[in-house]
């Protein structure tokens, strides 16, 4: 639904809304409308007590509405968020009273049942009046939970809207469809907080499962690569540079809670620069992947075929690790290390390819970018502790590869040494077996894969490895997968060799998720896959910021759509765009890095239906109600006539007040409704100013009146 109520200015709201400082609450929680719509409900507690109006006002002011009960289910949800004494007080009668709700009696409407109305204009079929209900016993005209002797009911009463002694009211949250933001939330999902930000964006969002706001970075850097919650606290995020020798990438920053940056790395320049992903090691240590300029020159004397060199250089990958407590570099690895070629044998690397799996040929090139300088396009890193290894992905490979962490860097840039006697050479490689000759387009699993990492220890899982693979330049049909795969390792970490001539195992995945239809699930770039305490798989949905947890199944448990675009969360209700996600890791409650920071949820990060009240470029001018209040004769001396004209029937006052702000006299809200020059006493005032005043929820109109004698 839209809220049809013109707003009022902006000005008076930022009052309003400091004027109600204090008040407890904000913790909405998600319902599903029968309509399939997700609505946010949020018991506001007003220990002080409030008026419908101000109410109504505050509702608003955080771009929602008092609460609107369509059926018994909503009536009862919300019930049970404020069946509590906190929300109730107990009148002279001894009836307990509840918080206010968003329906309201048209002025002039035959009492006491007729022209009650939600705020929001939805029909009020369901009606759930408490028994005697409603009575307007005393100019009654808006609804409120209650009211029985000694009992909270979850039925209604109609009440006075002046009346301020109310102790809360609930506040809604819609729009008129959901397309962003919560989507789905069964019970079977992981809860958790999932870090994530837009692709190319500066703030950075953590949420719960419901959806809600648990905390908002600021940073200075765009974002463009993997972003993680480090155990110490600290968001680990890669910015960019704009280093217009290479693509994006070139810093590794840590920014603490407050959003300060605490440390940063910069490795860019004309040779070099930073790319994808940095991770961190147990010894505290940053590890990233970089390219690094290779001349025309330097890919010929290595064995590069010249038909493949119309970029006219090459950007081979690095590994480098850094201490940060030095900033200095202590272990390197390089592809360009690790070359074999067959093109040339008067050229350096020449040998046969299909000999050795453990070498990377400098001529394989993807279909899709024979001309690329990006030549292999690593972009995910994992470390395992245990074994001492590392895992990247090798997107233009269509491959994983995983390599020896415990050769010094001389070790690593040859093939022998380390734990595994290996050297630098990969100790094992998966995804596509065209690339070291022992397997045909049949036997490549892997398409342009944007995430791989080993399963953690101690999960459903553990050692196995999951990849989120893209699907780009699949055959057929494009479409993304997720899988999970179990490499032919012992318990020492070394990878049974595959027979001569055939390719690594295994022969394909354990596990894996393929969308129905398949084309259903595509992101050409970007993406992740996590597997979660539970069993359940998070996969980030890259290029449409859609974050889907899967049962073990493949049931879809949760989802949500990423509001954000580069720059600003956007409304409910509006489609989805510029809102990619690299990733979305989800991080244990109990998560260190978690633990000593306040995770209390606030408000989701999209934003709710009355955006006139939330952006200050969309404020309308003030007085754009117009209401035609009039007083005549004026100056009068018996009698004056007061007119008016609203827009639609609400819940308004009409009052006479004196030039010091004093209420007078209350007329009834009737068009053309007469001002005999008394009080409410009874008494006639004496000559003089005085001020006719009609308030509504959204609007206020007074006009000066003299009365003459
Ligand atoms: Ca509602
Ligand atoms: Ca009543």
């Amino acid at each position: 639904m839209t809220l049809r109520f013109s707003p009022r200015s902006l000005a008076t709201l930022v009052a309003a809304v400091a004027l109600f400082v204090g008040i407890a609450g904000a913790q909405p929680e998600p319902w599903v409308h029968p309509d399939g719509s997700i609505h946010y409900y949020d018991a506001i507690g007003t220990p002080a007590g409030m008026n419908w109006y101000d109410a109504f006002d505050s509702a608003a002011a955080y771009g929602g509405y008092l609460a609107t009960l369509t059926s018994q289910a909503e009536n009862d949800f919300v019930f049970s968020l404020v069946d509590s004494a906190p929300y109730w007080h107990k009148r002279s009668d001894l009836k307990l009273a509840g918080p206010w709700l968003g329906g309201t009696q048209g002025f002039g409407s035959p009492e006491p049942d007729s022209g009650w109305r939600w705020v929001t204009d939805e029909s009020m079929d369901f009606l759930n009046w408490t028994p005697g209900q409603p009575d307007n016993d005393g100019d009654e005209n808006a609804l409120h939970f209650g009211e029985s002797v000694g009992v909270r009911v979850p039925t209604w009463d109609d009440a006075s809207a002046r009346n301020d002694t109310f102790r809360g009211f609930v506040r809604e949250l819609s729009a008129d469809s959901t397309t962003i933001g919560l989507r789905q939330r069964d019970t079977t999902a992981y809860d958790g907080y999932t870090l994530f930000t837009n692709n190319q964006g500066r703030a950075i969002y953590l949420i719960d499962n419901k959806g809600r706001a648990v905390h908002r970075w600021r940073v200075t850097d765009k974002t463009v690569g993997a972003m993680y919650l480090l155990e110490n606290g600290l968001v680990s995020q890669i910015g960019n540079l704009n280093n217009t020798s290479f693509l994006n990438g070139g810093r590794v920053s840590l920014i603490d809670w407050d959003g300060n940056k605490t440390w940063s790395f910069d490795y860019s320049d004309s040779l070099k620069c930073l790319h994808h992903d940095a991770i961190w090691l147990p010894n505290g240590h940053m590890m990233a992947i970089a390219w690094e300029l290779k001349t025309r020159a330097e890919a010929i004397e290595a064995g590069r075929d010249t038909t493949k060199l119309t970029a006219g250089k090459l950007w081979p990958d690095h590994i480098i690790e850094v201490d940060t407590a030095t900033d200095s570099i202590v272990w390197e690895w390089h592809v360009w290390d690790h070359l074999i070629q067959d093109h040339d044998s008067t050229k350096q690397n020449y040998g046969v390819v299909g000999d050795h799996p453990e070498l990377i040929d400098l001529n394989f090139v993807d279909q899709g970018s024979p001309s690329a300088a990006d030549w292999i396009h690593a972009n995910a890193l994992d470390y395992d502790s245990a074994f001492d290894q590392v895992l990247f992905g090798a997107r233009d490979f269509n491959e994983v590869w995983i390599i020896d962490h415990s050769t010094t860097t001389e070790q690593a840039g040859g093939h022998t040494g380390g734990r595994y006697g290996m050297g630098g050479d990969l100790l094992y490689r998966w995804g596509n077996p065209r690339t070291y000759r022992r397997g045909d387009t049949a036997d490549q699993v892997l398409y342009h894969q944007h995430h791989s990492s080993w399963i953690p220890r101690g999960l459903p899982g553990a050692g196995n490895i999951t990849v989120f693979d893209n699907g780009l330049l699949r055959p057929g049909s494009l479409y993304s997968t997720a899988i999970e795969f179990m490499p032919p390792v012992d318990s020492t970490g070394h990878y049974q060799d595959p027979p001569p001539g055939e390719p690594y195992g295994p022969a394909g995945p354990t596990w894996q998720y393929i969308a129905n239809p398949p084309t259903s699930f595509y992101s050409a770039q970007l993406g992740s896959v996590q597997r979660l305490p539970n069993g359940n798989t998070l996969i980030c949905d890259g290029n449409s910021g859609r974050f889907f947890e899967l049962a073990p199944d493949t049931q879809v448990v949760w989802k949500y759509i990423n509001p954000v675009t580069d720059t600003l969360p956007k409304y409910q209700g509006t489609p989805p765009a510029q809102n990619a996600v690299h990733r979305s890791p989800r991080y244990a409650p109990d998560y260190p890095g978690l633990q000593g920071h306040d995770l209390t949820p606030g408000y989701p990060v999209e934003l709710y239906t009355t955006r006139q009240y939330v952006g200050v470029e969309q404020a309308p001018p003030a007085g754009s109600v117009r209401v035609g209040l009039a007083v005549r004769p004026n100056p009068f001396s018996r009698q004056a006539s007061v007119s008016f004209n609203l827009p639609r029937a609400v819940a308004a006052e009409l009052g006479i007040y004196s030039v010091d702000g004093r209420l007078i006299r209350t007329l009834p809200v009737i068009n053309g409704t007469a001002w005999d020059g008394a009080d409410n006493a009874g008494n006639r005032v004496g000559r003089g100013v005085y001020y006719c005043r009609l308030q509504g929820p959204d609007f206020s109109s007074s006009t000066k009146v003299i009365k003459a004698e």
